[in-house]
């Protein structure tokens, strides 16, 4: 079924007009729907290589170079108990509560908000000695598709927000001091209702997100190898246990979200 469906579609039904609209559209379905249909294959038959586990987290990684820089491409995958794919995808998406999860920013600008489920922003990360300091200008865009793999009516959808670098005239590449990196990246979160749940109030214990994480980020510039694969490598991991604990804190006393 997977390769059928025709993702352009779902991605459009769940779109507010303002969004459809948009300039940017034509790019944002088409990277939305690529990113969502590589992030659901799994890890496929590509050569990836396990390079955390702990505990329902895992991270893969290849190891890639274009034109003398690391480009790894990372595919995670989690699962944790208490949340929905859409509480998930909420507060990674809004810019509100960026700066309580996000350890590598050093500051986050909201260039345009084009609709309700679209904004493009700036933002400037720390830097790593001895390299220069990181910008990025990139869309974001929240979306969910139905839940092709149980297809029950009330099965909940898959929520997705997907993060993909533009060229944006009034914030010029490489200009000041910081070197713009460019980044594609999807967090995918799949609601599992336990069976036992049936017929009764919907509890934070019936529910489980299964997560994928996957990102490519070009460093846009000189890095040394050696310090980007290490830092990537405690990055990662605490993103992803950092920003899956606090949406477990935020929710944990608020309606569930399906
Ligand atoms: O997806 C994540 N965050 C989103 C919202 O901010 C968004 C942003 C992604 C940008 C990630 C790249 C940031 C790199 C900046 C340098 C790292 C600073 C570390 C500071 C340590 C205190 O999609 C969650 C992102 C999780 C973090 C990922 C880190 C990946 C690093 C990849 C290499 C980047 C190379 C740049 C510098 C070279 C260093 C030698």
């Amino acid at each position: 079924q997977t390769s059928q469906t025709n993702w352009g579609e779902l991605i459009r039904a769940a779109a507010t007009n303002a969004s459809l609209k948009h300039p940017y559209w034509p790019d944002i379905e088409r990277v939305v729907a690529e990113q969502i249909r590589s992030a659901r294959m799994g890890l496929g038959k590509g050569a990836w290589q396990l390079f955390v586990e702990d505990g329902e987290m895992k991270m893969y990684r290849r190891e890639v170079e274009e034109d003398g820089l690391v480009v790894d491409p990372l595919k995670a995958t989690h699962q944790v108990k208490g949340i929905t794919g859409r509480e998930l995808c909420h507060y990674f998406f809004y810019p509100e509560y960026r700066y309580d999860w996000e350890g590598t920013l050093e500051t986050m600008n909201v260039v345009d908000k084009i609709a309700e489920d679209t904004i493009v922003f700036h933002q400037i990360h720390k830097r790593i000695w001895p390299t220069a300091q990181r910008d990025a200008t990139f869309w974001s865009h929240l979306t969910h598709v139905p839940d092709e793999e149980n297809k029950t009516d009330d099965s909940p959808h898959i929520w997705a927000t997907i993060n993909n670098s533009v060229d944006l005239p009034s914030y010029p590449p490489n200009v000041g001091k910081h070197i713009r990196i460019y980044l594609t990246i999807i967090l995918m979160g799949q609601t599992v209702i336990s069976p036992a749940a049936k017929g009764r109030e919907l509890k934070r214990d019936d529910i489980t997100c299964k997560i994928t994480y996957c990102a490519v980020v070009n460093p846009g510039g000189w890095a040394p190898s050696s310090v980007l694969r290490a830092v990537y490598k405690r990055e990662y991991p605490k993103f992803l246990k950092r920003f899956t604990a606090y949406v477990l804190e935020k929710t944990k006393n608020l309606p569930i979200k399906l």
